[in-house]
């Protein structure tokens, strides 16, 4: 009997192991020059780093639609982890002007990432096609506190929109919204040259699209630590 309960904890733990070597990664390479907030991806930084495509959250596979593919690049300089989105939508819509209110509820792009110790504890950044920005500091992944983990700013963070279309106006058809982000480093503990579990997602709300969207797909609810990747600086 305890032989078999070994085995089967010995198989539990391979099982495990594997899951995680699964794990995307993210290779994120120095820009030499200076990366401005501005919404417009023309830095040369921009250019050469890795892009990533999100998937359909529901599925785990490709976005089928190509209207509304979305990309993420990121990219780094002494002060900064610069990310950015790109993201085909033929309707964009956002009704908050606030920042910390509850962008989910209507378009958005996130980041969750986890620079401290244990994978229940992470950041999670939000961006609206109205450039409102919510952050918030996760403690407990099965209970978030809307009202206390929200509390948590970072004084440093910076961004940027570029709209192709317009936002709440639903009488055209729009092609794109593109987000440029700046995390100083040193507010969020970030140091290139250590590794971070790190996820991208995002929320639409037209009817065509995906709706929910991952780089490494939980399947449900983005809460999910164990489905993080990983970025690493080059
Ligand atoms: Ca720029
Ligand atoms: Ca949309
Ligand atoms: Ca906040």
């Amino acid at each position: 009997m305890k032989h078999v309960i070994t085995i089967i904890i010995f198989g539990l733990i391979l099982t495990l192991n594997s899951c995680r070597s699964n794990e995307p990664e993210i290779v994120c390479k120095k820009s030499v020059k200076k990366i401005i907030i501005d919404g417009s991806l023309d830095e040369e930084a921009w250019e050469k780093a890795e892009t990533i495509s999100l998937l359909n959250n529901k599925t785990g596979k490709p976005v089928e639609q190509d209207e509304y593919k979305s990309e993420v690049k990121t990219c780094y300089d002494s002060d900064y982890l610069y990310i950015a989105f790109i993201n085909g939508d033929q309707d964009i819509f956002t009704s908050f002007t606030k920042r910390d209110e509850y962008l989910w509820e209507d378009e958005v792009v996130e980041v969750f990432i986890d620079t401290d110790e244990g994978l229940s504890t992470y950041i999670e950044i939000e961006i609206s096609p109205a450039n409102i920005q919510f952050d918030s500091y996760i403690t407990d992944t099965a209970n978030i506190d809307l009202i206390e983990t929200p509390k948590y700013d970072i004084e440093g963070l910076k961004s940027a929109i570029f709209v192709d279309g317009t936002v709440n106006n639903n009488s055209d058809i729009d092609k794109s919204w593109t987000v440029e982000i700046a995390i100083p480093l040193e507010e969020i503990n970030m140091a290139i040259n250590s590794e971070y579990p790190i996820n991208f997602y995002r929320i639409d709300r037209d009817s065509t699209g995906p709706g929910s969207y991952a780089w490494s797909p939980t399947f449900r609810r983005f809460h999910s630590p164990s489905n993080f990747g990983k970025i690493k600086f080059e």
